[in-house]
């Protein structure tokens, strides 16, 4: 058997000189039409490998840049014909050659066998990738499952993204199958986790490292130092108000307001008239001396409330300064105010942006402008960092609640299945 391979403009070219060549009995083995990587360097051509005559004695090889495919099926020809020849039909003699052995001996048929065997594996390889890849095409083309397709248009309209609507609705599955929005509710309540200050008032915290070694003076056992950083006027200084009234004039407890938003004169101003409202002190801080000070000064205090300034998207120089500042405060929670109203991607990449100013806590604000809440609800989840208040309103201090996750759930989710 012969197999040659071919190059042509056209399958018709090729297959003429084919049959010019090999005869009107030559078989196509594959046929494929290939483009030249640079266009300009060449032009496209089809290249076609056919197989014609009987069987050689001795075996042609296939071609030396041959495929795996073209490999195999050249093989498994020759080992077909080859059994042809040999065999006999069932109780006769078997054909013996004139110095009487036989013609075409198994051990050369075996041997073909063996060494087709790593091309088979290759081959079989290679029907899985396309069964999978089938696979995935048909679940593309299956028929849609109606509930579920509604309930992730109704996420993706309420600002989730259809990745996570997805997942959500994946994992909302019961055991039947069926997906229900208390389903998704679930699913979301899995993934988010609240805490407020609070709660680490009264779970009582974590050692301290940081503050040691940046500042030697400072005592690991002193005040609850929680921080408040985000982007421009999402409400970082509001959000300090309202919980500094909520912990100074509610609970009674004794509180400092600390400010590293010294770029604006009016940011100092805003604070300051918060801190002589509710009569707590205010430390207005610009360097690691003032930090030094202010923790000192402070030593006493349960609380400490750390109001920063807010970022644009390419103020690095004053994302350095802060952090500078911050990590000498070195606060026990980090809380990330976000406005609710964002748009998810803002969101998510705010998110990214203060990663570096290591976020303990997600906090969200203007939950009564936001017309959807999506985007709060999928950076709470990316985040995997505990939520722990949300702001609905300006007024100090009522409109502020600890988060709690079925309300999170809740914002995007409607009441009844
Ligand atoms: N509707 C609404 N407005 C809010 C909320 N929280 C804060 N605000 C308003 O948002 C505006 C900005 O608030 P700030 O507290 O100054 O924001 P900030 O993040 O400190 O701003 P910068 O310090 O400039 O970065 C003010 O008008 C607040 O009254 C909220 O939950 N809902
Ligand atoms: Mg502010």
């Amino acid at each position: 058997m012969r197999i040659v391979r071919y190059k042509a403009r056209t399958k018709q070219e090729a297959w003429q000189r084919i049959r010019a060549e090999l005869g009107p009995d030559a078989v196509i083995i594959s046929t494929r039409l290939v483009s030249p990587w640079l266009r300009w360097f060449g032009k496209e051509y089809v290249e076609v490998v056919a197989a014609a005559g009987a069987p050689s004695p001795r075996r042609s090889a296939p071609p030396a840049d041959a495929t795996t495919a073209e490999r195999v099926i050249a093989a498994a020809h020759e080992a077909r014909e080859q059994e042809r020849a040999t065999a006999a039909p069932v109780g006769a003699v078997a054909p013996e050659s004139s110095n009487g052995r036989h013609s075409a001996t198994p051990h050369a048929s075996a041997g073909l066998r063996r060494r087709s065997t790593a091309e088979v594996t290759d081959l079989q390889q290679e029907i899985r990738e396309i069964r999978n890849a089938l696979g995935r095409l048909m679940s593309w083309t299956a028929p849609k499952d109606d509930a579920a397709e509604a309930i992730v248009t109704q996420l993706t309209d309420r600002g989730l993204s259809e990745e996570l609507a997805r997942d959500l609705v994946g994992a909302a599955r019961g055991e039947t199958g069926e997906v229900t929005w208390e389903g998704v509710r679930a699913a979301i309540a899995e993934r988010i986790d609240v805490m407020g200050v609070s709660d680490l008032l009264a779970a009582g915290r974590p050692p301290k490292e940081a503050r040691d070694s940046a500042l030697p003076g400072a005592s690991g056992d002193g005040p609850l130092v929680v921080a408040f950083v985000g982007p421009t006027g999402v409400g970082k200084t509001t959000t300090v108000a309202k919980l500094a009234a909520r912990h100074a004039i509610l609970d009674r407890r004794a509180v400092a307001l600390v400010t590293l938003d010294t770029y604006r004169v009016a940011a100092v101003e805003q604070i300051r008239t918060y801190a002589q409202m509710l009569d707590v002190p205010l430390e207005v801080v610009v360097s690691l001396e003032d930090v030094r000070t202010a923790l000192e000064r402070h030593a006493n205090k349960e609380l400490i409330f750390v109001d920063t300034i807010g970022h644009g998207p390419n103020d690095e120089m004053q994302l350095g300064q802060l952090r500078m500042l911050l990590s000498a405060m070195a606060p026990d929670q980090v809380h990330l105010v976000l406005a609710a109203p964002t748009d998810r991607r803002t969101m998510l990449n705010a998110l990214e942006r203060f990663s570096r100013l290591k976020p303990t806590h997600l906090l969200f604000t203007k939950l009564d402008e936001a017309v959807v809440h999506g985007a709060m609800v999928e950076t709470a989840i990316r985040s995997g960092r505990p939520v722990s208040y949300v702001s609905y309103g300006q007024d100090v201090p009522e409109k502020i609640a600890p988060a709690a996750v079925d309300k999170l759930a809740a914002a995007i989710c409607p009441e009844e299945d």
